[in-house]
């Protein structure tokens, strides 16, 4: 595997789950794997999960490991091509990106979306200069347009914890405060339809995302409904993605909060999001503290993802 950013770079989705079972069932049965292997995560934005879980993961196969703050500490990078850089950017990522790759065999890259600009942000302006320019295997730890290491542990968590075959799995729009990228539910429903999962999104009118991620979905403006019947309750913001609001907080409505009247219309839903969670704006404190709440599970799945890419990427090297 040459890089890891959505899907369709997974291979056979069946199989990489069956592998992250196994990895899940062993985690140190290949220490000797990424011997003398280097990761280079690099972060453009903050990370909790992310940093750690794949940090964890490539130290299970053995890896050597660096992170680096793009931003904090290191210089600023100049991201767009023909800039005069008489600005605050020290260096443009021309440079440094062959620079970094001569110390990694490997290199995570999390790098968000900026909401002003679509058209940059959708066809992945830093992540693909990545893969183009760094002649390495490159990671997604979240780009502009997806977050697949993210779907990937979802997928992970839905498989162990589903009672049918094909379970009814609702992506719900909640309200927050800021502006967030569409790449987690874009993922997640990309993954999720991939998975052949009964996929139903609900959100408010001007939340539709970008219909090449949702087709195979089911959209449902009524969140009641879509709730109804549902076996799994997968919540996140996100900004609106069609123009002319690209990028925009269009709602912080608050009837569209998961509480426990809106658990109770499902079949016993487990609840899901990707963390982190604002409460009592995405999520009540009393469905997110439920019985029926999986989102430290979720959480914990994200170190098999990263190790099943890894591992993945380390044995084609
Ligand atoms: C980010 C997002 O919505 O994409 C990261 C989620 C994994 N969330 C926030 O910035 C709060
Ligand atoms: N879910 C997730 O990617 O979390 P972090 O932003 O903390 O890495």
């Amino acid at each position: 595997m040459k890089k890891f950013t959505c899907v369709d770079d997974i291979g056979s989705l069946s199989q990489a789950l069956a592998e992250a079972k196994m990895i899940k069932a062993d985690r140190y049965a290949l220490t000797d794997l990424g011997r003398n292997r280097t990761l280079l995560m690099l972060f453009f934005n903050s990370s909790l999960r992310t940093r750690l879980s794949t940090q964890k993961a490539a130290m299970n196969l053995g890896m050597n490991v660096m992170v680096l703050d793009v931003n904090q500490g290191a210089w600023k990078l100049e991201t767009e091509r023909g800039v005069v850089m008489d600005g605050d950017k020290a260096e443009h990522l021309l440079e440094a990106i062959p620079v970094m790759a001569s110390y990694a065999d490997i290199i995570g890259v999390r790098s968000f979306a900026g909401l002003t600009d679509k058209k940059a942000d959708y066809e992945e302006r830093v992540l693909s200069q990545f893969i183009q320019y760094s002649g390495r295997p490159v990671i997604s730890m979240e780009a502009a347009t997806r977050h697949p290491l993210q779907s990937f542990a979802d997928l992970i968590t839905i498989e162990e914890y589903k009672r049918t075959e094909r379970p009814k799995v609702v992506l719900t729009w909640a309200p927050h405060p800021k502006a967030l990228p569409q790449a987690v539910p874009n993922s997640f429903a990309e993954w999720a339809v991939a998975a052949g999962y009964e996929l139903t999104i609900t959100h408010p009118h001007g939340y539709e995302l970008d219909s090449s991620f949702t087709a195979g979905a089911k959209i449902e403006y009524d969140q009641d409904k879509a709730f109804e019947g549902a076996d799994f309750i997968y919540a996140k913001n996100w900004s609106a993605y069609a123009d002319p609001n690209y990028g925009k907080v269009l709602s912080t409505d608050r009837s569209w909060t998961v509480d426990s009247r809106k658990m109770a219309l499902t079949n016993d839903a487990y609840f899901m999001h990707c963390l982190p969670v604002r409460r009592n704006m995405i999520v009540t404190d009393d469905v997110i503290e439920s019985e029926r709440s999986i989102v430290i599970p979720e959480a914990a799945n994200r170190e098999i993802s990263a190790q099943t890419v890894l591992m993945k990427m380390l044995n084609a090297l």
